[in-house]
């Protein structure tokens, strides 16, 4: 599986303008310096572009030639990214997966070209485990329990509107991504304790603000009575905070907000009392993800499976986290 002979070729075109490519000079060199490919989701988030600048960052510090490919949220893009990669001869593949079914064909060729593949942030769907050597990342179930439990603890005070019931409406990341999948799992396996919270509404905005706003929007137009918001990152929570606003209301008041990331801009908004309570998801793959790569190119034992270390926040923490935050 792993190879270390290193073949040069031309580079190849990504084509169709679609992927901005960065990086390294489009061939292996043969002077041991380890070529990865990787082939990010996207820019569609404060978490997305703090995880590309820490693999780009990290790549340079351990001198590991970087190619770096954004498929702006489309599999498609980052196939094809995966196989100009193939086609480069890389030592090894990394990327982190938009959604979690569809990966068979195009990692086989990978395995068939001996390159090893590693998998971030998010898993793939698949039967045939040896089609990837390690995945480095989160455990999302455990995101959104935490992210359930704080809001059964503090269930007193989500009834806002003081009626009896918890009515949460969700904002869900990219369909058939395993952060989305398993973040509305674990929340729905927590919550279901306590049969005064219930979900009225749960649509997905991609994980983007301008998404979290447009769905908003349309709870607020079509949901009577939502206590609690909660959604799947801080960039659709922020976006959910300029619909509430919008609609004269008070957010962390007059609708609670439960997110999921801990990124700058949403802990700054926790802080400010706009959102209720953050779970932290660590974007800050890039050390790590060299570190398994060196040692695969080295031939050691590398673990399957690699859990980031991850806490959340109450607004109080965010006003004592933020001045030394990193992302
Ligand atoms: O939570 C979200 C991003 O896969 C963990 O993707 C990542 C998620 C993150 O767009 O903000």
């Amino acid at each position: 599986m792993i190879k270390k002979t290193l073949v040069a070729v031309s580079a190849v075109a990504l084509g169709a303008g679609t992927l901005s490519a960065c990086g390294g000079d489009g061939a292996s060199a043969d002077d041991g310096t380890i070529t990865m490919g990787f082939a990010q989701v996207g820019a569609e988030s404060g978490w997305r572009t703090a995880n590309s600048a820490s693999i780009q960052d990290s790549a340079e510090e351990a001198g590991i030639d970087l190619k770096f490919t954004d498929a702006q949220q489309k599999q498609e893009n980052q196939i094809k990214a995966i196989r100009s990669y193939i086609q480069q001869d890389v030592d090894v593949i990394s990327f982190s997966p938009v959604v979690e079914t569809g990966w068979d064909a195009v990692l086989q060729e990978a395995k068939r070209a001996g390159i090893p593949v590693i998998l971030t942030d998010r898993a793939v769907d698949t039967e045939d485990e040896s089609l990837y050597v390690s995945f480095l990342g989160s455990d999302f179930v455990a995101e959104g329990e935490k992210a359930g439990q704080w809001l059964v603890d503090n269930a007193g005070d989500m009834d806002v509107d003081g009626d009896g019931d918890i009515n949460v409406v969700e904002l869900q990341g990219t369909t058939g991504a395993a952060p989305a999948i398993d973040r509305k799992e674990g929340f729905e396996s927590v919550i279901a304790s306590d049969p005064s919270i219930s979900i009225g509404a749960s649509q997905t905005g991609d994980f983007t603000r301008d998404g979290g706003k447009q769905v908003m929007e349309a709870f607020l137009q079509s949901e009577d009575g939502i206590d609690v918001v909660y959604a799947h990152n801080d960039d659709m929570g922020l976006g959910a905070i300029e619909a509430i606003e919008a609609a004269g209301l008070v957010p962390g008041e007059d609708i609670k907000i439960i997110t999921i990331d801990a990124v700058k801009d949403g802990m700054t908004a926790l802080a400010d009392g706009k959102i209720n309570y953050i779970v932290e998801c660590n974007p800050l793959l890039g050390p790590q993800l060299m570190d398994l790569a060196q040692k695969v190119i080295d031939g050691e034992e590398v673990p399957r499976r690699v859990v980031t270390e991850e806490t959340t926040f109450t607004q109080e923490q965010a006003a004592e986290a933020l001045p030394t935050r990193q992302y």
